[in-house]
This record gives structure tokens, C-alpha cells and sequence, in this order.
């Protein structure tokens, strides 16, 4: 396969790099792409040099699979081009989820969906990955009526200014701000800007995007994201009410068998997820699974994602895995 990676330079894009090699997934040659700025630069990928290139030329170089990760303005307009031009593109930003002609995939829930016709598919957002995978299979068995998230996010999600100011606080010396407002020490009820209904775009996507990937419009999903000053994952703590009523062991028990999912499940050992410890791992991490004991057929569960890998670029790759296996591409 000949793999465009486009934002080969960022954030997400370094972290798609890293897991193409580990998955060695079947790349032959691999172009990385980026801004004019980057043009020329060098990406070290499995012991080969490649040198970056700029949009139109990687779009005439026809690439199978194009991996987008360079925000929604570019992927507005680029993403058809490479369409066009017959490379499948997996995108990585907000720009098409939820166009009702593109698919929005977690492989392991509606990969099945997919045809040689999707020529542009949306990878969801961060925070609904990983929940989605959790909730999937709960959705199936007992069916969810409704969904209370709050998230603790990485700063990692906003890109490296971002970490960038946090390194800044902890030195103690002045830099470029990517918040409003000190994140060392603080708690930003705030990821990403404000919708007309007083909830940020990141709320929002929680509520559109789940609805989506589940293809069930009658879930009903609100949330609170919080950006918090942790750089290995997105914390999640989700209260989920059942038409059906359920027994704690068993959907311990039914996560257990989840693909993708690992329970962390015991409180006689301490044990929980945590965003320290998830970094850098492809599985969604889920704990503190315990009944709700304020209201009938409800559940409280702690799930925990490193952003950047299940959230961003290990999705996206095991998307193209399913196409390669497939045959789509
Ligand atoms: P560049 O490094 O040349 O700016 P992050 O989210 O970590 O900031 O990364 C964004 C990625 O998207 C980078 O690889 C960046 O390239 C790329 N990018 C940003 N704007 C454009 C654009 N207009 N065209 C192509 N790539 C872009
Ligand atoms: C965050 N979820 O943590 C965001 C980052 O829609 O792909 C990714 C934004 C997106 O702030």
C-alpha cells in the first residue's frame, strides 16, 4: 500500500507514524505530508528517509490510502481532491462526521458498513471513541436510554502549543498561551469554543457523534468537558441508564470479552484506570464499573483512552487495516 500521511508533522501525525510501524502495517511507500513550511523536510519511517511534500503534489502522486490529520480547514478542502483522484482518505478531523453521506467508523462496532464506494471516511472525535466502545455492547444487551459524560481531557487533544504552555508553567517563564487561562494547577471547564446552546463543540460531539456510530438517534447523551493539566489520555466518567435492568458482573464480564476494551476492575487491589498508565497503549481502559444506586437500571463507570492512539491515529490505522483486509482498497 502506498500510504499518504497528511499533518505528517503533528501531533497526531508523529503518533500515526509510530503505530503504521508497530502494527507493521503493509506500507511500500509511504509519503508524508504537510504545510508549504514543512516542504522538503526529512520523516524517518523504519529505517528510510522520506522527504515531506506539499498537498498537490501528494494528491498527483495517488496515493491508495491517504491517513488526514491536519485540521478541518484543510481537510474541507483537499480531502475531495485526493477523493478525486482516487486515493481513499480516512480523516482524522471534525470536517465530515457528520456529513450523512460519510461513514463514521470505530471499527470495531460498524466497520462492516464500509464499501469501495467510501472514498472520504471520518474518524470520530477522541472522547466518543472510546466511550462508544464501551457503550456498544452495553447498548446491544440492555439498551441505553441515557448518557451523563464528564471528561477530564489531556492537553495533548489541543496539540503541542498546548503542552507547549504547560512546560511553561511548570518552568515558571512566560510563552504563547493555547488557553485562556493557566492550565498548571487548574481545571478548564472549556474544550474548544462555545455552540449557540451555551455547550462547547466537544460536548456536542459526545452527544452528535455517539448517536451516529450507534445508528440510534434515541439515545440521549449530555455532557461536560473538562481539559485538565495530564498529557497521557482523556479521563471519562460516565453515567449510563438502561431500558433493561443488569447485573454488575455481567457486564464486567461482557466488557471482558469486549475487543478493544480492558477492564481494570477491583477495588480490593487498588485497581482503576488511569491516564498515567494508559499512555501510549491502543486499548480503551475501563473501571470503577458499579450500580447507580440513585435510580433504577443505571450504572457509573470510569473509562480512560490514551487521545492520541485509540482517540486519533490507532483508529485511523485500523480503519485502513480493515480496508487493506477487505479488499476495499
Ligand atoms: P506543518 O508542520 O507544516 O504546519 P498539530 O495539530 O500538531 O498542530 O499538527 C497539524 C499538522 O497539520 C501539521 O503536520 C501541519 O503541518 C499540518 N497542516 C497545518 N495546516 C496545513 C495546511 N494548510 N496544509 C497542509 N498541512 C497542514
Ligand atoms: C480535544 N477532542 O481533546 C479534542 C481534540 O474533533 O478531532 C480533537 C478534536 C477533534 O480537545
Amino acid at each position: 500500500m502506498r500510504i499518504a500521511v497528511v499533518g505528517a508533522t503533528g501531533m497526531v501525525g508523529e503518533v500515526m507514524l509510530k503505530v503504521l510501524a508497530e502494527r507493521n502495517f503493509p506500507v511500500t511507500e509511504l509519503i508524508p505530508v504537510a504545510s508549504e513550511r514543512s516542504v522538503g523536510k526529512i520523516i524517518e519511517f523504519k529505517g528510510k528517509s522520506y522527504p515531506v511534500v506539499g498537498m498537490q503534489t501528494a494528491v498527483d502522486m495517488k496515493a491508495d490510502i491517504a491517513l488526514f490529520s491536519a485540521g478541518g480547514e484543510t481537510s474541507l478542502e483537499w480531502a475531495p481532491k485526493f477523493a478525486a483522484a482516487g486515493t481513499t482518505v480516512i480523516d482524522n478531523s471534525s470536517a465530515w462526521r457528520m456529513d450523512p453521506s460519510k461513514k463514521l467508523i470505530v471499527p470495531e462496532i460498524n466497520a462492516s458498513s464500509l464499501t469501495k464506494e467510501d472514498k472520504i471516511i471520518a474518524n470520530p472525535n477522541c472522547s466518543t471513541i472510546q466511550m462508544v466502545l464501551v457503550l456498544a455492547p452495553l447498548h446491544k444487551k440492555y439498551n441505553i436510554k441515557r448518557v451523563i459524560v464528564s471528561t477530564y481531557q489531556s492537553i495533548t487533544g489541543t496539540g503541542v502549543k498546548a503542552v507547549e504552555q504547560l512546560e511553561n508553567e511548570y518552568a515558571g517563564v512566560q510563552g504563547e498561551m493555547a488557553y485562556k487561562y493557566p492550565i498548571h494547577r487548574n481545571a478548564i471547564p472549556q474544550c474548544d469554543s462555545f455552540e449557540e446552546n451555551g455547550y462547547t463543540k466537544e460536548e456536542m460531539k459526545l452527544v452528535r457523534e455517539t448517536q451516529k456510530i450507534l445508528d440510534d438517534k434515541t439515545i440521549a447523551v449530555t455532557a461536560t468537558a473538562v481539559r485538565v493539566p495530564i498529557v497521557g489520555g482523556h479521563s471519562e466518567a460516565v453515567n449510563v441508564e438502561f431500558s433493561n435492568d443488569f447485573v454488575v458482573s455481567e457486564i464486567q464480564n461482557l466488557l471482558h470479552h469486549t475487543d478493544g476494551v480492558v477492564v481494570q476492575d477491583n477495588n480490593d487491589t487498588f485497581t482503576y484506570p488511569m491516564p498515567m498508565y494508559a499512555q501510549g497503549k491502543d486499548d480503551v481502559f475501563v473501571g470503577r464499573i458499579r450500580r447507580d444506586e440513585s435510580q433504577a437500571n443505571t450504572l457509573n463507570m470510569w473509562i480512560v483512552a490514551d487521545n492520541l492512539r485509540k482517540g486519533a491515529a490507532t483508529n485511523t490505522i485500523q480503519i485502513a487495516e480493515y480496508l487493506v483486509a477487505s479488499k476495499l482498497v
